[in-house]
């Protein structure tokens, strides 16, 4: 069965790899899944066909047969299933990795998306420093919190899993504001992961597909 995942026709990014597609590419990647990319523009997202696949009108979202997803954790969820490389078989291990990918998406991601809000959207606000700040401080608890239990160890619980994965997509997207220099330990797990050959090939084709000609895609 033929899986296809919707991406931005041309990310903001430019090919950056931090929009959401890259989650779940990369999860394709490590359990070895081959897929296709249907591109949407931003007009397309919001039109019926696609709002179909996705109530909200974003992307990503999976097809598979006659499943469609969307939401980037269930869709990681869904293919982690299938292979024991994103999830261990064993019960507990198994919660554990996906109450880390809870975490990244409900008590990570959250605080860092606000950066975002705040640089793109609030920018011109008279309180925007005034708030970042907040955020800021914000953001580096969770760090901090976050470096503390990951202590020495290479990934969050045992082996890699799902759960890293989803933490270490959540915190590229720090990257730019060079907030994770602070955090060597966490530097130094966000760099594991992308040093990954599953990784790599992800961040290699949303760059491809990001930077070619129209007609390519
Ligand atoms: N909770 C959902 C999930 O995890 O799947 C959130 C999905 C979501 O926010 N999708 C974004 C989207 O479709 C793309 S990833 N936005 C268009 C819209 O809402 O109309 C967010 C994103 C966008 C751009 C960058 N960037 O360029 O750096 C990074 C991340």
């Amino acid at each position: 069965m033929t899986i296809i995942i919707t991406a931005f026709e041309r990310s903001p990014d430019g090919g950056k790899g931090l929009a959401r597609d890259t989650r779940v590419r990369w999860a394709l990647e490590e359990v070895g899944l081959a897929y296709e990319v249907r591109p949407v523009s931003f007009h397309a997202m919001k039109e019926s066909a696609h709002l179909a696949l996705h109530p909200f009108g974003q992307i990503p979202t999976y097809e598979e047969g006659d499943l469609t997803l969307f939401e980037s954790g269930a869709i990681v969820l869904h293919i982690a299933e299938r292979h024991e490389v994103l999830l261990p078989r064993e019960a507990n291990a198994r919660a554990r990795a996906i109450t880390w990918m809870f975490a990244a998406l409900s008590s990570v991601e959250p605080v860092i998306l606000e950066l975002v809000t705040i640089k793109f959207l609030e920018g011109d606000k008279p309180w925007s420093k005034e708030r970042l700040s907040l955020v800021e401080a914000r953001i580096r608890e969770r760090l901090r919190q976050l470096a503390d239990r990951l202590g020495n160890a290479d990934w969050l619980d045992g082996a890699f899993s799902a759960g890293d994965l989803m933490m270490i997509s959540v915190l590229l997207r720090l990257k730019p504001s060079g907030m994770l220099d602070a955090f060597p330990s966490l530097a130094a797990y966000v760099a594991r992961g992308e040093a990954r050959p599953a990784y790599k090939r992800a961040y290699a084709a949303q760059l491809a597909f990001n930077t070619a000609t129209p007609s390519d895609n």
